[in-house]
């Protein structure tokens, strides 16, 4: 999509510190980081959030949970880590091209603002 913030991440037009990258999914170091680990993984192809998913998108969705997975353990953070999708404007969603946000490091609380 040619307005969309992490389709042009995605293509390399606008720089980002890249994690992963697969042909379906591509992670990167979140620009506002929440917690010393803080990553988005997308899918590569342009999809608005979950509020818009039908069901031949269940394979993407919970490959990105595998992919946020891998990359916890990598970074060492299995004893506490967050997958967070905010969905839709009031859960403070504010790029819309689905993100599943990899959040740890860090003791958490519960539950979240
Ligand atoms: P959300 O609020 O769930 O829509 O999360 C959007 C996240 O995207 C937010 O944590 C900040 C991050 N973000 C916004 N613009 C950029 C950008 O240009 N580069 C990177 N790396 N992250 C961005």
């Amino acid at each position: 999509m040619t307005d969309c913030l992490f389709c042009k991440i995605v293509e390399g037009k606008i720089p980002s510190k890249k994690v992963y990258e697969d042909d379906k999914v591509f992670a990167f170091e979140d620009v506002n980081p929440q917690a010393p680990t803080h990553i988005l993984l997308v899918p590569k192809r342009h999809f608005e959030g979950l509020n818009k998913a039908v069901p031949e998108d269940a394979e993407i969705l919970g490959y990105l949970q595998l992919v946020a997975a891998k990359i916890g353990r990598e970074r060492g953070i299995e004893d506490g880590y967050r997958t967070v999708l905010n969905v839709g404007p009031r859960s403070g969603q504010s790029v819309f091209h689905l993100h599943l946000h990899l959040i740890g490091g860090r003791d958490m609380t519960w539950p979240p603002g």
